[in-house]
């Protein structure tokens, strides 16, 4: 009797044991589900920015046509920077000699300011997007370098003093250095190069200073992490600040891809231009899925190619998040992968932390996850 009693009572035991076991299994993942719910709630509130308050600022770029809308809300969600992606640049802002084109500029500056927002102001001087009449003469000649020089203080005092206490940082000076791996050949052939030599360097810098003593004052460049470019850029910087000039900080553009530059040679440029006492930004931020320009293109965005893309966000954002004391800003070029200016006709390069639905992609997930 006992026996079968036990026998008996061995399976009840067993299966009361096993359902309370269940219950309890169920209540903690209920309370586990909830937890984890609350966090992805306060996650979704939260911007980019938010997760980054302690670090630096996180910027994009610009048209105003973005500044309307939903993008405009996203925008105002997860950036505290902005930058003119065009409209600031010469050709556009300063189109014939005695004209001025506030229009465009004044309203992402004004979007920026009624939103809490800062403003970094690109670019007073580069060979590109800039106007052909400001070489010429009125026969078509080429100016000589007295008119050239003039005509560049011009612009740059209209344009400073125009933002004048609004925009707290310009990118005076946009890829002087040529990428030619012969360390001889330093700067690119532009306009500016030819026709004044390098004096326009040091004089835009003085020209932006005088018109706002307080802007922070970057040399703005891309593969800045390649070690011959970065050398070259670096023995330049260098010779400026001893000259006196009141160059501030560099710009790291950050047009990357998913194997370029790598954990170190991003590491080594960082701690090589801070070590002259600049401070260091991320100012065009984007990571093509494209390797090189001969890569497949028009492949989409494949489960691998996203899985590289993760990678390389998170490899970046440890290194300046780790670097913080160092980075006074990121910002990215475009807003999402809805409009990149990577993008071709059958190439989409989904090169940002927003798909094209405006939302986080998984990228953004494990950038803001530390
Ligand atoms: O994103 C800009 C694109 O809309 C323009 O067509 C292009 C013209 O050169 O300039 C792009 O922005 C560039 C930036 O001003 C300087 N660094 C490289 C950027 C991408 O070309």
């Amino acid at each position: 009797m006992k026996t079968i009693l036990s026998n008996n009572k061995t399976p009840i035991t067993f299966i009361s044991v096993f359902l309370v076991a269940i219950v309890i299994m169920l209540l903690s993942s209920f309370g586990r589900a909830g937890r984890e719910n609350n966090a992805n709630e306060v996650d979704t509130l939260k911007g980019l920015k938010d997760f980054y308050k302690d670090y630096f600022p996180i910027g994009v770029a610009v048209a105003p046509n973005n500044l309307v809308g939903e993008q405009a809300e996203m925008i105002k969600k997860n950036f505290n920077s902005l930058t003119p992606e065009n409209v600031m640049k010469p050709a556009l802002i300063h189109p014939a000699e005695n004209k001025y084109f506030w229009d465009d500029a004044d309203k992402i500056v004004e979007f920026a300011q009624s939103n809490g927002m800062k403003v970094r102001g690109h670019t007073l001087c580069w060979h590109g997007q800039t106007g052909a009449w400001m070489f010429k003469d009125s026969i078509g000649k080429q100016v000589t370098k007295e008119v050239a020089l003039a005509r560049l203080k011009d612009h740059i005092t209209q344009v400073v003093s125009r933002y004048k206490g609004k925009v707290y940082a310009w990118d005076v000076l946009n890829e002087a250095i040529v990428d030619d791996n012969d360390s001889s050949k330093v700067y690119r052939d532009s306009p500016w190069y030819k026709i004044c030599g390098e004096e326009f360097i040091a004089k835009a810098f003085q020209w932006a200073h005088e018109a706002d003593p307080k802007a922070v004052l970057f040399y703005n460049d891309y593969n800045t992490e390649v070690p011959v470019k970065r050398d070259k850029i670096y023995n330049m910087l260098k010779k400026l600040l001893k000259a006196g000039v009141p160059v501030n900080a560099i710009g790291l553009q950050g047009h990357w891809h998913t194997d370029d530059p790598s954990e170190q040679n991003l590491r080594d440029a960082i701690d090589k231009f801070s070590s002259l006492g600049l401070k260091v930004q991320v100012t065009e931020f984007d990571v093509t899925i494209y390797t090189s320009k001969t890569d497949t293109i028009n492949i989409g965005f494949t489960p691998e190619r996203e899985q590289k893309q993760i990678d390389f966000y998170k490899m970046a954002f440890k290194v300046l998040r780790e670097k913080k004391d160092l980075i006074t800003g990121v910002t990215f070029w475009n807003v999402s992968d809805r409009r990149s200016w990577l993008d071709r006709p059958n190439k989409k390069s989904y090169p940002l932390l927003f798909d094209e639905n405006l939302k986080p992609k998984k990228a953004y997930w494990e950038v803001v996850k530390f």
